[in-house]
């Protein structure tokens, strides 16, 4: 398991940061792949962080050397030419935890740990998946606790890439089956819990958190000066990006913006 930044403090250059989650890109969604890539090679940010789930699933690293996997190689690519131009970081989400070394060396990419603390200028910014908050989604954390340890991956990424992409279809079908099932009791998406959310504020000095997961992209306050900015996942009505923009007052000012 590769070990990821757990505090980052932003470089004055940096005058422009953009902030993505949940694309879920897969082979069969190629609009929402060619809006991602146009993004990428199109954003002023100095930086961009994406915050997990860019991929619908990613079964390991070797997608990038073995044949037959051109969706895969063509996404890597596009974060290689980006990563070239501007500060790259990727956070792990709940379907792409198994992106690795090889994928970050490729596009010259940094892990964040989650959470994570980005500093820009005196502010302190909790960046987070939002998964892990989710504390009422029960079996997901169990589900979460097991595919997190070392041993599990070290011994999912042994087994051959046909094997891996079949466990991850039964883990797909499965994990559709239970969000039904949530959908059926009145449930919806998991939600982030907030007092967790504000204890994590707290325990990190910040004010914000910065998450996706969750699908409701909007600013939900929670008290005390402390708030969630949720991010939006991507599909063919939605795709937006959060930008932070350093004023010349040295103020930090967020937007929200529609790539559709
Ligand atoms: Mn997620």
């Amino acid at each position: 398991m590769t070990a990821g930044l757990r505090e980052l403090q932003a470089p004055e250059t940096w005058r422009t940061l953009d902030f993505i989650s949940d694309l879920h890109l897969h082979a069969g969604d190629a609009q929402t792949q060619a809006v991602w890539a146009n993004y990428m090679a199109s954003t002023p940010a100095d930086a961009l962080f994406i915050l997990g789930d860019l991929f619908e699933v990613w079964v390991g690293d070797d997608l990038l050397h073995a044949p037959g996997q051109a969706f895969a190689t063509e996404c890597a690519d596009v974060l290689r030419a980006s990563g070239r131009r501007l500060a790259l970081f990727l956070m792990h989400g709940n379907r792409d935890f198994l992106l690795g070394s090889q994928l970050l060396a490729h596009c010259q990419g940094q892990l964040l740990d989650d959470p994570c603390v980005l500093t820009v200028g005196k502010q302190r910014w909790l960046l987070a998946h939002g998964d892990a908050l989710c504390l009422d989604d029960h079996s997901y954390l169990a589900f979460r606790a097991q595919v997190r340890s070392q041993p599990w991956q070290q011994a999912f990424l042994s087994k051959p890439l046909s094997q891996r992409q079949d466990i991850a279809r039964q883990l797909r079908a499965q994990s559709q089956q239970e969000q039904a099932q949530r959908w059926a009791r009145g449930e919806g998406y998991a939600e982030v819990d907030e007092q967790a959310a504000r204890q994590a504020l707290q325990d990190a000095q910040a004010h914000t958190l910065i998450h996706g997961h969750t699908h409701r992209p909007a600013r939900h306050e929670l008290g005390e000066g402390l708030a969630r900015e949720v991010l939006s996942d991507w599909d063919a009505q939605r795709a937006q990006v959060l930008r932070l923009s350093r004023t010349a007052q040295g103020q930090c000012e967020l937007q929200r913006l529609s790539l559709l």
